[in-house]
């Protein structure tokens, strides 16, 4: 019985990965750049997103995903930046698939955008399984949440190549350790690129923003050559 769960589970992430190197195929094609975002529940992604596609989309075709069991409540703040937004609403399951993107694709031409952001469910444990096609993963960290946090999921750390620590506008108030926080970053995921921002008040924002647009124009290049 026990053979079989494993033999199950060995399927459905080989499955997986041939869709989500598939969707990598088509994001290669298109040119367009896929971030997809990881954090425990209320880490600030869905603020960080409501920022960042506010400014890009002046520029940039960008669009969003996002992942929830339940409710519309992110993609309804998304849409606001006025960019195209899908939930996602998955139910039982504690993340996003490469099937659901796949699905949530169909009849929505992403191939016309520059970049896509996905917002996975929001948990530090089964998001970090499922490859989605995307060139970026962010784990996202705030600062009310514990360093040692990295240290407790190290696979959503070292699956990641970029930290991004959030509310940085509270970190004194919450006695915020980031000297600790680096050191278990840095522990399980060895010279892993992290970035500290505040998306409510902006400080830090340039460097993400600078980041996310020249990976944009990198992959808009690659895919024209
Ligand atoms: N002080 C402060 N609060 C923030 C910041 N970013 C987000 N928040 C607050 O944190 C709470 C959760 O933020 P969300 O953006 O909804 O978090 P999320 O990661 O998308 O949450 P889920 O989608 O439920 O996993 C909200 O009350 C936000 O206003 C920030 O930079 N500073
Ligand atoms: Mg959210």
């Amino acid at each position: 019985m026990k053979m079989r769960v494993v033999e199950i589970a060995g399927n459905l992430m080989i499955k997986n990965d041939a869709l989500a190197a598939r969707l990598r195929g088509r994001f290669a094609e298109s040119g367009t750049f896929v971030v997809n975002m990881l954090s425990s529940p209320g880490s600030g992604k869905t603020t960080l997103l409501e920022q960042t596609l506010r400014r890009l989309s002046s520029t940039y075709r960008v669009g969003a995903l996002v992942g929830d069991q339940a409710t519309a409540n992110d993609s309804q703040r998304l849409a606001r930046s006025g960019a195209p937004v899908r939930q996602i609403t998955t139910g039982a399951e504690c993340r996003l698939d490469a099937e659901m993107i796949a699905k949530a694709l169909e009849g929505w031409d992403a191939t016309g955008l520059d970049a896509l952001f996905i917002e996975n469910v929001g948990n530090l444990i089964c998001p970090a399984e499922y490859d989605l096609g995307e060139d970026l993963r962010v784990a996202l960290l705030s600062v009310t949440e514990g360093e040692d946090k990295p240290l407790k999921y190290p696979l959503a750390f070292n699956s990641s190549r970029l930290a991004v620590i959030t509310k940085s506008d509270i970190a004194e108030a919450v006695g915020y350790d980031r000297a600790a926080a680096r050191r278990c970053i840095e522990q399980v995921n060895p010279g892993m690129a992290v970035l500290e921002l505040s998306a409510r008040t902006g400080d830090g924002m340039e460097a993400w923003m600078t980041l996310i647009a020249e990976r944009i124009r990198s992959k808009a290049f690659t895919a024209a050559g």
